[in-house]
């Protein structure tokens, strides 16, 4: 059995799981070597190049759960961005959204045909996975992937989507309509494909106010996990918000599983808050691994002894692991939450 399942289930374990969000990536030396020979559209587009990075961290560092090598953005290709990941910038979508004629005019492809690579990746990784290391599969939510839309890319105050919402909701909320029902035949396809869990990343949500957060999030979120719990019952279903403490009890009023929690949250105050049923998963702060190795120490274990008692606990970051952490650190972190006992 997998502890990273268990512990998704309530289910009593003897030490929490550990995986790390993008455990797949470039602070991995073996990770840059390929990335030096392909693009990362190639990558995540070779299912055989998608599979060995998949694995790497497995085999590296024997996290307890491994996740998909993908990126949130496929789906907003799959509708029609015209999507580029530079050299510094990151991910640039020449095509950006203002207008419905902008909407109606996306060249798009239906996402079971256009993702044949994710399908055909995850078939190869569960081939290779041991058997009692489960598959993550994921997507963004419609929100954090429409903004990526509108913004023509990364944006740090989300200035065009905001706008937008404020001068044509309707527009933003059609194309909210399209990612959701993308992403909700995205998310069954990967599940047949084999994937054992889901992960939903609302990264950029934060950034709404609350009342936005509920119409312009929470809503198509709802639809999309109410529909995948309906269909899959046992499909366990995680969703992450950066910077969305607050938001957090309205996403644990939808039907899942997890909450992946940022490192500003109080993990007390989450034991406190986060409905008994829903698992909470995080949150040491990624720049922790940056440090020196008895403040890594005392920041895990610190964790570790606040989710002793709290049935339903798997050991993550904050967020995604930065490119310049030092993989000596992240092996400490791997064996000090392995080498911990929840019953002493
Ligand atoms: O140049 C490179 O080698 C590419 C770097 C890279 C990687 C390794 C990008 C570009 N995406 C990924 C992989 C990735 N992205 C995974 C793989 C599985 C894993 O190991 O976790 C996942 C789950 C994602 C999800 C993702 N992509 C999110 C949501 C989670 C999060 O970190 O907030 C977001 C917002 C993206 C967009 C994206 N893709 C890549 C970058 C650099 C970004 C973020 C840019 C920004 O800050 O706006």
């Amino acid at each position: 059995m997998s502890v990273y399942l268990d512990a998704i289930s309530l289910k009593n374990v003897s030490r929490p799981p550990i995986w790390m969000m993008r455990q797949a990536g470039r602070y991995l030396p073996e990770y840059r070597k390929l990335r030096k020979k392909y693009s990362f559209l190639e990558m995540i587009k070779t299912p055989d190049l998608a599979t060995e990075i998949t694995l790497q961290p497995i085999k590296r560092f024997g996290f307890d759960a491994a996740i998909l090598f993908s990126d949130i953005l496929t789906v907003a290709e799959s509708l029609g961005s015209e999507l580029e990941f530079t050299e510094k910038i990151g991910p640039v979508i020449n095509n950006p959204i203002s207008t419905l004629k902008d909407i109606q005019s996306l060249n798009s492809t239906p996402i079971s045909l256009y993702s044949s690579f994710v399908y055909q990746a995850i078939n190869q990784i569960k081939k290779s996975l041991p058997f009692h290391i489960p598959l993550i599969g994921f997507s963004g939510a419609p929100f954090t992937v429409a903004s990526y839309m509108i913004e023509g890319g990364s944006s740090q105050h989300l200035k065009k989507t905001k706008t937008l919402i404020g001068t044509h909701p309707k527009v933003v909320h059609v194309l909210l309509e399209k990612l959701t029902n993308e992403t909700i035949q995205y998310l069954v396809d990967q599940i047949n494909a084999g994937v054992d869990s889901i992960q939903i990343f609302d990264t950029w949500a934060g950034h709404l106010n609350f009342n936005d957060f509920e119409k312009f999030a929470l809503s198509y979120i709802n639809t999309i996990v109410t529909t995948i719990k309906n269909k899959y019952p046992k499909i366990p279903i995680t969703i992450f918000s950066k910077h969305s403490t607050t938001f957090s009890p309205l996403i644990c009023s939808l039907p899942i599983n997890c909450i992946s929690l940022d490192w500003q949250t109080s993990l007390q105050w989450a034991i406190n808050n986060i409905p008994k049923n829903v698992a909470i998963q995080g949150n040491l702060d990624p720049a922790t691994l940056l440090g020196k190795s008895d403040t890594i120490k005392n920041s895990v274990n610190q964790i570790l002894s606040t989710m002793k008692n709290r049935p339903g606990y798997i050991f993550n970051l904050g967020h995604g692991i930065t490119p310049d952490v030092p993989i000596d650190n992240v092996s400490m972190v791997v064996e000090l939450v392995k080498q911990f006992d929840n019953s002493k």
